[in-house]
């Protein structure tokens, strides 16, 4: 059987069994997008102004509500309207990692009430199962979708061998999980979707131990899904809107080159 990175984003949207991962295939198809925006802005107004520039290049937001210093409910108004208009999903990369009763509270309420708007987060399987059972109780009747942090970017992260093996395992078993975190593509038991943090054209690190890569590498060459980019598109100097163009093109480019060498 082939594998899934060699089928077109518009084949696996129609045989996805998750509604979620349909709707974000056929986004990726419609808007010839594999590309989210890491906006790591720490204003509301940044983050709007951003969303909105940047919407039409993108099939995934990702955001930290955490880091904005005037959130308020407005905000998830505005980011859903910004959602609908450019046509594409939220991401809240919470990294979510208590035991499963925690994280049901964390998820459901608090100040931000990630489950109400966030189509997709994520979270570290460090607990155990539990952590992805109180997930889904919560996310799946509003039919939400989680990401595991099967691997990390940074460098010498220990998310590797027999730990990332366990999140395959917890992933294929459980259709709240709709793919991972991680440089690769890691199972061929069913279609997990996989995005990549850590990608840029011309950077190769920061001074804190982030470690980038090219689209090339990880869509054509590892079988990713999603690009993820922050500071390649609006990191000092940049124009985000040229940037966003120049990530899609480069995601798309490795993309189809990856589907040609099927
Ligand atoms: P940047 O492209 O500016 O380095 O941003 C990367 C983004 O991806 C950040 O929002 C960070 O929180 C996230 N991220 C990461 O860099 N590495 C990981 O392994 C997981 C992440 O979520």
């Amino acid at each position: 059987m082939a594998s899934y990175s060699q089928k077109t984003y518009a084949a696996r949207g129609r045989e996805h069994t998750h509604p979620l991962a349909c709707e974000l295939f056929a986004t990726m198809e419609r808007k010839q997008s594999n590309l989210s925006l890491a906006a790591d802005v720490t204003t509301k107004a940044e983050l709007i102004a951003l969303a909105d520039r940047v919407g039409p290049f993108i099939c995934v937001l990702k955001t930290h509500v955490d880091i904005i210093s005037d959130f308020d409910s407005d905000l998830v108004v505005q980011l859903q309207a910004l959602a609908a208009k450019h046509d594409f999903l939220i991401f809240e990369d919470r990294k979510f990692a208590d035991i499963g009763n925690t994280v049901k509270l964390q998820y459901g309420g608090g100040i931000y009430r990630i489950a109400d708007w966030a189509h997709i987060t994520n979270c570290h399987v460090i607990p155990g199962e539990g952590i992805i059972q109180g997930l889904a109780e919560v996310g799946m009747p509003k039919n939400r979708g989680l990401l595991l942090l099967a691997e990390m970017s940074s460098k010498g992260m220990l998310a590797t061998g027999e730990y990332t093996a366990r999140n395959v395992e917890m992933a294929v078993d459980n259709p709240f999980v709709i793919g991972f975190i991680g440089s690769r593509r890691f199972t061929e038991a069913r279609d997990l979707i996989t995005m990549t943090p850590g990608v840029g054209l011309h950077a190769s690190g920061d001074a804190l131990g982030q470690q980038y890569r090219t689209p090339e590498t990880i869509v054509a060459e590892n079988g990713s899904d999603i690009i993820i980019v922050g500071r390649g598109i609006y990191g000092p100097g940049k124009d985000p809107v040229a940037e966003a163009e120049r990530y899609r093109a480069a995601g798309w480019a490795a993309y189809e080159r990856r589907l040609q060498r099927a």
